[in-house]
């Protein structure tokens, strides 16, 4: 049997260099709360992705639910609404629905996959306290629709930009400048990491202390509590290890970008009508990722979507059974969960077909290229 590949493997500084970082704890005795290295990489991330204010926490999701926590107006018997996608992974809907508001499932863009903005606005309502889209696959939603949105209704848009590490707009912005808020998620998995971690980019410095705050128990300097809160604040070891990481991001970047040109090369292969604006190959009835035009992306994922005549599920596991490990990102829909699936809403048929059939490929920076070559010649040989 040939080696396993899993659909993703962690990007990870060389030893020495983790090593040489966190020697830095074993002489401060500083572990945690607010340490050195954490506001060293709080700054470091603010310039890297081109936001004015960071709020660094424990994981993406926290930090998720304690933007929405803190920006979205609760109103005491009026209705706490939140327009959300279904197409993301379970986080996005546990955020929303931890911070005490109801999720509605508005559906998505057939070519990017984001939340559609005109099915948003058709859902606004006097209960709608916010909208929180999500850049999934580092996909940017369209942000100047939704920004328009925010201002004729007065609600605010959180993104969900756990995929969207370094993306950037064709007019060279971060993609955490748009809305109120955007968290980031730095989880194992993610094109950067800190192990585990997140960040909430905020434009201003009020509410970033309010989230600083927030993920220290609440507490203010005096030792006073203003509000409630928890602790979800990023330790020295994950710090260091975001140091390191981003010292190596544009590397690994340029190494992702260069797994998913083989890809779409072998995937699209004498398919002389592939677009890649829509992602559409008439060949063997796929759907890539398409290019947002000038957008700078992060190749944080390779999803495929299948026409339906094979099952995704079925491709997965003969994949399995070549020891290839895709993953269904994202399905079940947020909204077919147990949890969720008796909450009150409308149809999303694109989110439902996409989410039928997509699977994310096998995707991370040291990813050998004969690896790529084997996972597309196997994929191809099924649906064919
Ligand atoms: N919003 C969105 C849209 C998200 O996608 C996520 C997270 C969040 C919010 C929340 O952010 P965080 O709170 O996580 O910061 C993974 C990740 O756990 C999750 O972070 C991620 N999205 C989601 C899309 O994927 P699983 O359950 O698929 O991960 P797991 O453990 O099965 O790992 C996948 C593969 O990666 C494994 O087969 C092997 C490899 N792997 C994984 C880990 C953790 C390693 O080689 N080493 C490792 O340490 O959820």
């Amino acid at each position: 049997m040939k080696k396993p590949i899993q659909v993703t493997r962690p990007s990870l500084p060389p030893f020495e260099e983790y090593a040489e970082e966190i020697k830095k704890i074993w002489e401060n005795y500083r572990l945690t709360n607010f340490g050195p290295l954490e506001e060293e990489l709080r700054a470091a991330l603010e310039e890297f992705l081109g936001v004015e204010n960071i709020v660094l926490f424990t994981n993406g999701h926290q930090a998720l639910e304690a933007a929405i926590k803190l920006i979205a107006e609760r109103r005491e018997g009026e209705g706490n609404e939140i327009i959300t996608t279904p197409f993301t992974f379970a986080s996005t809907t546990h955020a929303i629905a931890g911070s005490g508001f109801r999720p509605v499932f508005a559906d998505i863009d057939p070519v990017t996959y984001t939340l559609d903005p005109q099915k948003v606005e058709a859902l606004i309502g006097p209960k709608t306290r916010a909208i929180v889209p999500v850049h999934v696959y580092g996909m940017l939603c369209d942000t100047a629709a939704f920004e328009n949105i925010s201002r004729k209704y007065n609600i605010p848009v959180i993104y969900d930009a756990a995929h969207a590490f370094g993306v950037r707009t064709a007019e060279g912005k971060g993609a955490g400048t748009a809305g109120a808020a955007s968290m980031f998620s730095f989880h194992a998995t993610k094109a950067f990491n800190t192990v585990e971690g997140g960040a909430v980019a905020v434009k201003d410095k009020e509410t970033a202390e309010k989230l600083r705050k927030f993920c220290n128990f609440g507490l203010g300097d005096g030792g006073d509590a203003e509000m409630t809160g928890t602790n979800a604040k990023m330790t020295e070891f994950a710090a260091a290890m975001g140091i390191c990481n981003l010292r190596h991001i544009g590397e690994v970047i340029k190494k992702r970008e260069q797994i998913c040109k083989t890809y779409t090369e072998l995937l699209t292969e004498g398919d002389n009508g592939f677009d890649p604006a829509t992602g559409i190959s008439g060949k063997y009835g796929i759907k890539l990722l398409p290019e947002q035009k000038g957008t700078f992306p992060n190749y944080a994922y390779y999803p495929v979507v299948f026409s339906g005549n094979i099952k995704a599920e079925e491709i997965a596991e003969k994949l399995a059974a070549e020891n290839i490990f895709v993953r269904r990102y994202f399905f079940p829909l947020t909204s077919d969960f147990s949890c969720y699936k008796n909450l009150p809403h409308g149809e999303t048929p694109v989110a439902d077909r996409i989410s039928a059939n997509v699977l994310a490929l096998p995707l991370y920076a040291d990813m050998e290229e004969a690896d790529v070559r084997r996972v597309a010649k196997a994929l191809l040989k099924i649906i064919k």
